[in-house]
């Protein structure tokens, strides 16, 4: 199967885990829109949705999805997510929309936060080939540069394509890719980059997601706690 065709499996596995008149917390990223799709087809089935990614609430609307102003839920039964890696420990890291503070906002309202990949994103432990992403106050940028390398890492403040100056996150912050050859302890790493004061959030998931929907070639396995 393609990897398409994966991230499809898992988004119908995922649909079928939806109670009927239920909020549903969805992230960001392809497999996300499968399930978007799925949802859509099912509109007797009324599940409302709340999202931390823009471009998934406006994919949401366009296809008659409600969804509900995250300001206004204090609660979340199920949220899925898609991530670039997780490992055995269900750490995972996630580095596409810059979008990680509001996504640990709306998993920690939920009873299970259920990411959805396909066996590719799949690793026992995370290689960090992709950054880390920070989201920090603009005024802490030289700071955090400073502290992140202390740590070992390699910052690179993040530039929109074509356009001078910083990307901005949704929520109006300057976000910094750090780049890191090797990481010895992923729970210590998060926990000193998260206490770096200036730094709004990470984009390392510990202790975070509650299970994983892995697609491989012939079967869907779970990865529980
Ligand atoms: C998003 O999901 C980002 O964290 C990540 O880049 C993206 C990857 O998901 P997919 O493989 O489904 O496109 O939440």
């Amino acid at each position: 199967m393609s990897e398409t065709d994966l991230k499809r499996e898992c988004a119908k596995k995922a649909l079928a885990l939806i109670p009927d008149h239920s909020v549903v917390g969805l992230g960001g990223g392809s497999t996300i829109r499968h399930l978007i799709q799925f949802i859509k087809e099912k509109p007797e089935r009324n599940i409302q949705v709340v999202t931390p990614s823009m471009q998934t609430r406006q994919l949401c609307l366009a296809n008659g999805l409600t969804v509900l102003h995250t300001e206004a839920v204090d609660h979340i039964d199920l949220a899925f997510d898609g991530c670039d890696q997780v490992d055995e420990q269900l750490n995972a890291l996630k580095s596409g929309g810059g979008i990680h503070t509001l996504e640990k906002l709306i998993a920690t309202m939920a009873d299970e936060y259920i990411l959805l990949v396909d066996q590719s994103k799949y690793a026992p432990a995370l290689t960090f080939e992709k950054p880390v992403v920070l989201e920090l106050l603009a005024e802490a940028q030289a700071y955090v540069t400073h502290q992140v390398k202390q740590l070992g890492g390699r910052p690179v403040m993040r530039q929109s394509e074509g356009k001078d100056g910083f990307t901005i996150s949704d929520n109006g912050h300057p976000l910094m890719d750090v780049f890191f050859q090797k990481v010895r302890n992923i729970r210590q790493l998060n926990r000193e980059l998260a206490s770096i004061r200036g730094v709004i959030d990470t984009s390392l998931f510990v202790n975070v997601a509650t299970k994983a929907l892995i697609a491989g070639e012939n079967s869907i396995k779970w990865l529980n706690k």
